[in-house]
């Protein structure tokens, strides 16, 4: 039997340290607990001196953690420089916001040699390589430059964007040239693949056919999406487990009776936090009857603080907040509650439960797990409606939302009023085509999908 190695930036805490968050976390430790396997990531240390060998862990069902150290050096340069600074932005069409410098390159292009180095030492004949996200696209050509021969594959969690945004990005020819070092590359959606694609055409370097054989650089390689999902069955019981409990119970305390409109993301530019704050504001200047019966309650943690992209959004939202509040609250009533720290997968699948709307809007997004797992959370007799961004991967597989244009924050306040008046009727409709699917293509499902076109 083959083994899968995994190989991530960031290793989450496996075992003793509590469910990991996040989807990535939770789909890579899941794919590895059927086989065993090997995961191989940064552990989230920053040290002056790297140690000479990786520390090495290993825990039932075979499975073993390696976990690699940074320097600050590289943790600047590949991490918050490169990674962070260049292609996030990019790959999330903020070239105004992309930042780039040789010295963070270099950083990037090193961390991703010596991760190759690591891994040349642990690997074995037969094993299936899975590489994820933006941080590792170089892994492969490290790989293959130590003569290793075996599968392998990478899966990018964010959009790829298309031709024009690309070449943007400096260094970008190289990327491209980069991910078709790997056999097999994943996307979330077809959209993803289509602009690949594109790519390589318009920029005459190869092609990807119909059945996503691709073909670059000299090299063949097997293109396609796989949107990545949830743990649907685990997320259901999770919502029902929660919904007498303590947190549920203060939190519908504090609603005295009125209906709650959620959204939950990283304090990040790509969520369309400011315009969705708007949206909702212009539903209590619009639609008169929602004051003071709906609550919106936003919880969004700060994410790579250091970076000065991130800055300014919380005090851009907090001004917003406060802003509507001044404005619309009463001695009884906080029409906006912003949270800024975070909770449990557990908790949060109460708090989905408990709210009227799902409020996902993102400028683009690669997926977004939040809009599955509140369609998960819900209950089947008296569904709560989300509302999502057609600029989400998740729009492409859950269009019986209500799919809204988030740049246009008007409509989306109107939409909400929508939300709010919708018959029961409907509400359970749209809600059972969304959970169907979401049973049908689990995380498991999206998992094995990528591990049969690794293995092919
Ligand atoms: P993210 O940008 O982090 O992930 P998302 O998919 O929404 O976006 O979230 C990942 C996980 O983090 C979810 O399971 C969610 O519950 C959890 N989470 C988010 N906000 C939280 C909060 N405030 N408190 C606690 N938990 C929170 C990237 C891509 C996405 C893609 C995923 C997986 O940007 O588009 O869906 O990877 O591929």
């Amino acid at each position: 039997m083959s083994r899968l190695v995994v190989v991530t930036n960031r290793i989450a805490p496996v075992g003793e340290g509590g469910p990991p968050q996040g989807g990535l976390a939770v789909a890579v430790l899941e794919a590895l607990k059927e086989h065993g396997g090997v995961w191989l990531g940064w552990s989230g240390k920053i040290v002056e001196t790297l140690p000479d060998k990786p520390r090495i862990r290993r825990y039932r069902n075979n499975l073993t953690v390696v976990e690699l150290d940074l320097t600050q050096a590289e943790y600047d340069t590949y991490y918050l420089g490169y990674a962070n600074g260049t292609l996030w932005p990019a790959f999330h069409y903020r070239l105004d916001l992309m930042e780039f410098s040789r010295p963070n390159l270099d950083g990037y292009s090193a961390v991703n040699r010596r991760f190759a180095r690591a891994l040349d030492g642990l690997l074995q004949p037969g094993d299936r390589v899975w590489v994820h996200d933006y941080h590792l696209i170089p892994l492969a050509s490290e790989l293959r430059a130590l003569d290793i021969s075996l599968r392998l594959g990478f899966f990018l969690h964010t959009p790829f964007p298309v031709t024009q945004v690309l070449l943007g990005v400096p260094w970008h020819r190289n990327l491209v040239e980069h991910l078709t070092a790997y056999d097999v590359i994943g996307f979330q959606t077809d959209r993803d693949v289509a602009a690949f694609a594109d790519y390589l055409a318009s920029e005459k370097h190869g092609q990807v056919g119909p059945d996503g054989e691709g073909e670059a650089f000299g090299r063949k390689f097997q293109v396609q999406a796989f949107p990545i999902s949830i743990e649907t069955s685990s997320m259901i019981k999770q919502a029902v487990d929660m919904e007498d409990s303590p947190q549920v119970r203060r939190l519908k305390a504090a609603l005295r009776g009125r209906r709650l409109l959620i959204g939950v993301d990283r304090l990040d530019y790509s969520k369309g936090l400011v315009r969705r704050i708007r949206a909702v504001e212009r539903l209590f200047a619009v639609h008169p009857q929602f004051r003071s019966a709906v609550t919106f309650m936003q919880i969004a943690p700060a994410t790579r603080g250091e970076l000065h992209q991130y800055a300014s959004i919380r005090s851009e939202l907090e001004q917003h907040a406060g802003r509507i509040n001044g404005a619309y609250a009463d001695y009884d009533w906080m029409p906006i509650r912003y949270i800024s720290r975070s909770y449990s997968r557990r908790t949060l699948a109460g708090f989905y439960r408990a709210s009227a709307i799902g409020l996902v809007t993102p400028l683009i997004d690669g997926m977004n797990l939040v809009a599955k797992e509140y369609v998960a959370c819900q209950d089947p007799t008296d569904p709560g409606v989300l509302v999502l961004s057609r600029f989400a991967g998740a729009a492409q597989e859950l269009d019986g939302a209500l799919i809204v244009n988030p740049y246009d924050f008007e409509a989306v306040g109107d939409a909400l009023a929508g939300a709010l008046e919708m018959p029961l009727d409907e509400r359970r409709d749209r809600h059972r085509v969304l959970l169907d699917r979401l049973k049908r293509w689990d995380v498991t499902v999206w998992r094995r999908a990528f591990e049969a076109a690794l293995a092919a």
